[in-house]
């Protein structure tokens, strides 16, 4: 049996040990694992999907998507916050930021870049529970390596490609990082489509969570189209301030963004009839390229999420979402070991087909 969908994979994803969350001011084990890109690799293998290195890329479609300083903080913060001695003198063996340069902070002083690491930390992360760790830019870059990878792929002509991206990406804004998301991969497979020349460009995101970073970086933009489904903000879930329904674009990107948010404990029959209504808004579009940011923790069983979608639903999805076009797709969330592989299969088989 052969799943005729090539993941685009990169070894290098292995290395980001986030060693936790600090969540609510407590650190917990975290969900966001090596194993889940193992077990995502293993499983595709299995089901017969060829797998193919992601290739390294220069800079120029990551410099279009964030913004630089945000690049080079990740390069080096590591090797900063270990050169001030925090692992071996405090114990402090990841990175955490602790002061935030929110407006409520800053009312209108000018801004500043602080020498000292533990307090820049800050400027680039909106959270506590996106660790830094000596492994994790290695697999950052080679997450987003994947994404243009498959990118390169269908924009060579091959009717769809899975990147394998871990961390994953959908959270990552153009100048700050959260959410388990460091750069955003779809937003860099996506800008690596229109730099091959695929305009209109289509997101679709089904990760369980709102994509905020996807939507800001697109958000003034005719030109790329982001659609999301997930569970509704509103009603208590992260990313907590973006991805309500009146979030539209802004400028000439006004029209070009939409958010469908479910309730908690939406299941096949509100999940699937929401997505048929996200793909008949981006068939619309005619898009000559899709994005998905494929997003596997909508699975019933996964700890990260209250929506209750089948490995059945998943499959189904897949086939609808191929309708769409040549596609690239981006592994998102998905954090439920035990089923997590199936729910990858089931959904590269709905795409691929009887
Ligand atoms: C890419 C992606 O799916 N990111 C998910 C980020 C949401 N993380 C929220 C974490 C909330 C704390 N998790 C504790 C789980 C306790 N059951
Ligand atoms: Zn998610």
């Amino acid at each position: 049996m052969s799943l005729p969908v090539p993941v685009v994979w990169s070894e290098d994803c292995l290395r980001h040990e986030p060693g936790g969350e600090v969540w609510l001011g407590l650190r917990e084990p975290g969900t966001e694992i090596p194993a889940r890109a193992r077990v995502l690799r293993d499983a595709l293998t299995a089901a017969g999907a060829p797998v193919t290195a992601a290739r390294e890329h220069d800079d120029t479609v990551l410099r279009r998507v964030h913004d630089p300083a945000l690049l080079d903080h990740l390069a080096s913060v590591w090797a900063d916050w270990e050169a001030a001695g925090l692992p071996r003198d405090f114990g402090r063996d990841r990175v955490v930021p602790y002061v935030f340069p929110t407006p409520g902070l800053l009312a209108g002083l000018p801004p500043r870049t602080p020498p000292a690491v533990h307090g820049r930390a800050g400027l680039y992360c909106y959270d506590t529970m996106t660790l830094v760790g000596p492994g994790s830019w290695a697999a950052i870059r080679g997450a987003a390596d994947a994404a243009q990878t498959a990118a390169d792929l269908v924009s060579s002509g091959a009717p769809v490609a899975y990147a394998l991206c871990r961390p994953p990406g959908h959270h990552a804004t153009r100048g700050a990082y959260g959410g388990s998301c460091y750069l955003n991969n779809a937003a860099v497979a996506a800008e690596a489509l229109r730099a091959a020349g695929a305009a209109p460009v289509a997101i679709v995101d089904i990760d369980a969570h709102h994509g905020n970073g996807t939507q800001m970086i697109f958000y003034g933009r005719a030109d790329v189209w982001y659609g999301s489904l997930h569970v509704d903000p509103g009603a208590g879930w992260f990313p907590h301030y973006a991805g309500y329904g009146d979030e539209r674009g802004t400028g000439p990107g006004e029209g070009f963004t939409r958010n469908r948010p479910l309730s908690p404990g939406t299941g096949d029959d509100g999940w699937l009839a929401t997505l048929d209504l996200l793909c008949a808004e981006a068939r619309a579009l005619g898009p000559e390229a899709v994005v998905v940011s494929l997003g596997l923790d909508a699975a019933a069983a996964d700890p990260e999420s209250p929506l209750r979608v089948t490995e059945a639903a998943y499959r189904a999805a897949g086939q609808r979402l191929a309708a769409l076009g040549p596609a690239v797709l981006i592994q998102e969330g998905g954090y439920d070991l035990p089923s997590l592989g199936g729910y990858a299969v089931a959904t590269l088989e709905g795409w691929a087909g009887p």
